[in-house]
């Protein structure tokens, strides 16, 4: 297939980019942290989603250089930002689950963040929570190692998975992003409402930051300011962002 050859030259064509989406401390509406979103420039296709090509990129080998490029070239923005004179908040990367099972991630983010001198608490990942729950033990040791030099990670697309309590409370991540499907119909669709209630108490009672994806309408919210959401994302305060356009929009509204 053409897409796949494609792919396979993409990133010596340099066609990835990272896109940025801003983290809002609800209490203040202040952006307070970033998640990295990779883009695909395809030259016929235009910009492509990672749910276009990932599962390509997982077929043919690829997701081990992808993912390690999205990590040199989030430390490499963070540093350019930095010697721009900006204020840096902290940065989120997603990582795949054949990238958390490789021994080397935390050594992988290490050298990068070592490398452009970006300190551990500027710098986080995201894992979904179907792959976390594959193989507990695996994970823990992963985490355990992220944890030794300083990484925290967020649990993403929470509610769509099957953690248990206990399981939660050996990885102890250090935020719950609950899922866009939860947040989409609150505060009208009852089951949301409670689903979405529930994963902010678990939060609260294992100390937990909740953050809560897909926040498109001042209904929504207002409803998870009144339930006690620490953090939001979504359209209602801006899509991902290329680097100047983030910028941008960070100097309007700080
Ligand atoms: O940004 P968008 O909604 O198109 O992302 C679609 C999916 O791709 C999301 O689940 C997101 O977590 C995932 N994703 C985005 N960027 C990356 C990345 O750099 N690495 C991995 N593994 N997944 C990513
Ligand atoms: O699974 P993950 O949370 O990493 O997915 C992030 C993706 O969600 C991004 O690719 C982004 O394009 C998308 N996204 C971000 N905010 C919103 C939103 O408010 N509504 C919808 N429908 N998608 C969003
Ligand atoms: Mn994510
Ligand atoms: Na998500």
């Amino acid at each position: 297939l053409k897409i796949e050859s494609q792919l396979l030259h993409a990133l010596e064509r340099k066609q990835f980019m990272l896109y940025y989406q801003p983290i809002i401390e609800v209490a203040s509406g202040r952006c307070v942290a970033l998640e990295a979103l990779l883009r695909w420039k395809h030259p016929e296709l235009g910009l492509l989603s990672p749910t276009n090509f990932m599962h390509v990129a997982e077929e043919r080998g690829l997701i081990m250089p992808i993912g390690n490029w999205v990590i040199a070239e989030a430390c490499r923005q963070m540093a350019d930002w930095r010697d721009k004179g900006r204020t840096l908040v902290p940065l989120a990367v997603n990582v795949s689950l054949v990238q958390f099972r490789m021994q080397q991630l935390a050594h992988t983010i290490h050298e990068a963040i070592l490398r452009h001198q970006i300190s551990p608490r500027q710098f986080s990942i995201e894992m979904t929570e179907s792959s976390l729950m594959q193989d507990v033990e695996a994970t823990i040791a992963t985490v355990e190692a992220l944890r030794g030099i300083g990484i925290s990670f967020a649990v993403d697309d929470f509610g769509t998975g099957y953690s248990s309590l206990a399981s939660l409370k050996r990885f102890k991540p250090n935020k719950l992003k609950i899922d866009r499907s939860f947040v989409r119909d609150i505060p009208r669709d009852v089951d949301d409402v409670q689903m979405t209630t529930a994963i902010l108490d678990l939060a609260r009672s294992l100390n937990i930051e909740a953050v809560a994806e897909g926040v498109e309408t001042p209904e929504q919210l207002e409803f998870l300011r009144r339930e006690g959401c620490a953090l939001a994302q979504g359209y209602h305060f801006s899509p991902p962002l290329p680097p100047d356009d983030l910028l941008a929009w960070l100097d309007k509204n700080a």
